[in-house]
């Protein structure tokens, strides 16, 4: 009897250890890099359309290649992620992020895992950057 509740509990063990995903904020990231404005398009987003799966830590690599302030907005999308932190300029941010401001030549790096699959609108709100081309799309699958 004694031996069958210990073979019992070893395979409760080994079958959770299985279907446990583990901790997800510390794998290894996929990098992204996207740019908002560069050299040739003030008002580009590149690339415009990013494939992401829920369960991955991304490190989203944002750039600011243009000449004046963007900024990257995708409230939605940022409802069903889990932000680890954001780091820029020798500061990491950590908690909730909405929205990042890019000054010219910025950089930030961005690690999240999303977690909700759906599709999302990413837009740079400055007034007539939208209109003038700065919205892309976000596909979680
Ligand atoms: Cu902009």
């Amino acid at each position: 009897m004694r031996k069958v509740v210990v073979m019992l509990a070893m395979v409760l063990l080994s079958t959770s250890l299985v279907w446990a995903a583990g901790d997800l904020s510390r794998q290894t990231p996929v990098e992204l890099k996207v740019l908002l404005g560069t050299k040739a398009n003030e008002f580009a987003i590149s690339p415009k359309t990013w494939n992401l799966q829920t369960g991955k830590l991304y490190k989203l690599t944002l750039v600011n290649e243009g000449k004046v302030k963007h900024e990257w907005v995708a409230s939605e999308f940022t409802l069903g992620i889990w932000t680890r932190k954001v780091e820029t300029a020798g500061v990491e941010v950590k908690g909730v992020i909405n929205e990042i401001e890019l000054l010219p030549g910025a950089k930030a790096d961005w690690y999240f895992v999303p977690i909700r699959t759906g599709e999302y609108e990413m837009a740079c709100e400055i007034e007539g950057h939208k209109e003038a081309g700065m919205v892309g799309k976000i596909i979680v699958k």
